[in-house]
């Protein structure tokens, strides 16, 4: 992964200093691209950056400098000391504002060396600036989606599993449209760029199960987010311009197209290769694992984690009897209104019933817990 930064010649007087994100291609079937997002942080006189997201290809982040009056795109004034992020906007685009002098931009991303570590950038009329940085080691795919295709699959109690409650009941026929779905659980790393930019409220909580500080330690970076009410993994989803999965999509994308398995993986018994939870009277990590950490529970969509880590929001409130409310099921929301929303999949400290790709929970929309995340959808 390559990570460029490139400063265009200055437009005129006052500055203004636009950086842009490439964008990767779309392959139905693989990772759906990750819209990028920068964080800077502005120091007297120094700038860094941060990525929040990393594509698959390479990145290649170009900057501009402009002065107000040219200024092509709305952008966001800073001013030294300040810690900013701005969203990129369709073309990949991300603008701030820099008063005339001279900056030093330090990029960064979690701890990634970069080459060179620093560049100074001098920002007055009728100079060029360039700046150019590599990332020597940004391959990190916690942000990758997955595509699931349209058509039908089998949601509810599967006909071998003898843990079904009645609310996974009956066994019916669900046919959706094709969505994409994030492959991980949503990381602290990529929580933590909404909330700098303003679109999230932090974590109810700072720790974790057994770590005190978590959210917002960048050792934790690539660990889920915890401790997240309904209402901000929905915040969250928006801001990242998705949206919380319905509770059939997830279970489609936790079950696959073709069959009726108990668990993402198939219909072996639940054990720590497979995933993280509360095995045989010990538990297998006893708090979160970073994303991706049991790759052999992965889905038939190469989703991973669906069973087990934390507990996953999804959009639907909660009936136990709502299988039974139709007859013909197509891209179903759930029901208008319920007893809490739809928790699914288990988490660290629960036993294998909960995990069972059918399994579902309900829970206050503002409660949150330190084994309750998401992911999103879109
Ligand atoms: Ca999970
Ligand atoms: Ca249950």
């Amino acid at each position: 992964m390559r990570a460029r930064i490139t400063a265009l010649p200055l437009m005129s007087l006052a500055a203004l200093a636009m950086f842009f994100f490439s964008r990767g291609e779309l392959t139905p079937g693989r990772a759906a691209p990750a819209r990028p997002r920068l964080e800077a942080r502005v120091f007297l006189p120094a700038i860094s950056f941060r990525r929040s997201y990393v594509d698959d290809g390479p990145a290649v982040v170009q900057g501009r400098v402009w002065d107000n009056a040219n200024a092509p795109l709305p952008g966001v004034t800073i001013t030294a000391g300040e810690r900013i992020t701005t969203t990129t906007d369709a073309n990949g685009a991300y603008t701030f504002h820099l008063a005339v002098g001279t900056y030093t931009l330090a990029p960064s991303w979690f701890q990634k060396p970069f080459v060179p570590s620093s560049l100074q950038i001098s920002v007055s009329a009728g100079v060029n600036n360039g700046l150019d940085f590599t990332c020597l080691d940004c391959i990190v795919d916690v942000q990758q989606r997955v595509w699931v295709p349209s058509g039908n699959f089998r949601m509810g109690c599967a006909l071998r599993d003898m843990y079904c409650d009645g609310d996974e009941r009956p066994l019916h026929t669900v046919s959706l449209s094709a969505f994409s779905m994030d492959r991980y659980e949503v990381t602290n790393g990529r929580y933590s760029a909404c909330v700098f930019a303003g679109g999230c409220t932090a974590p109810h909580a700072p720790g974790s199960a057994t770590h005190a500080s978590y959210y917002g330690n960048p050792a934790f970076a690539d660990y889920p987010v915890v401790n997240v009410d309904w209402s901000q993994a929905q915040a969250f989803c928006q801001w990242d311009g998705g949206r919380l999965p319905t509770e059939a999509e997830w279970e489609k994308a936790a079950r696959g197209g073709t069959d009726q398995r108990v668990y993402p993986w198939g219909e072996a018994a639940a054990d720590c290769p497979l995933a993280n939870f509360y095995a045989r009277g010990s538990y297998c990590v006893g708090d979160t694992a970073p994303a991706g950490s049991f790759p052999l529970g992965d889905s038939p969509y190469q989703v991973s984690d669906l069973a087990g880590s934390i507990w996953e929001w999804v959009s639907d409130w909660y009936l136990p009897d709502f299988y039974t409310s139709a007859a013909e099921w197509i891209d179903p929301p759930g029901p208008a209104l319920g007893m809490g929303r739809v928790q699914r999949g288990g988490g660290w400290g629960d036993s294998f019933f909960s995990l069972r790709v059918s399994n579902r929970r309900a829970s206050e929309p503002s409660a949150w817990q330190a084994d309750v995340g998401f992911r999103c959808a879109r």
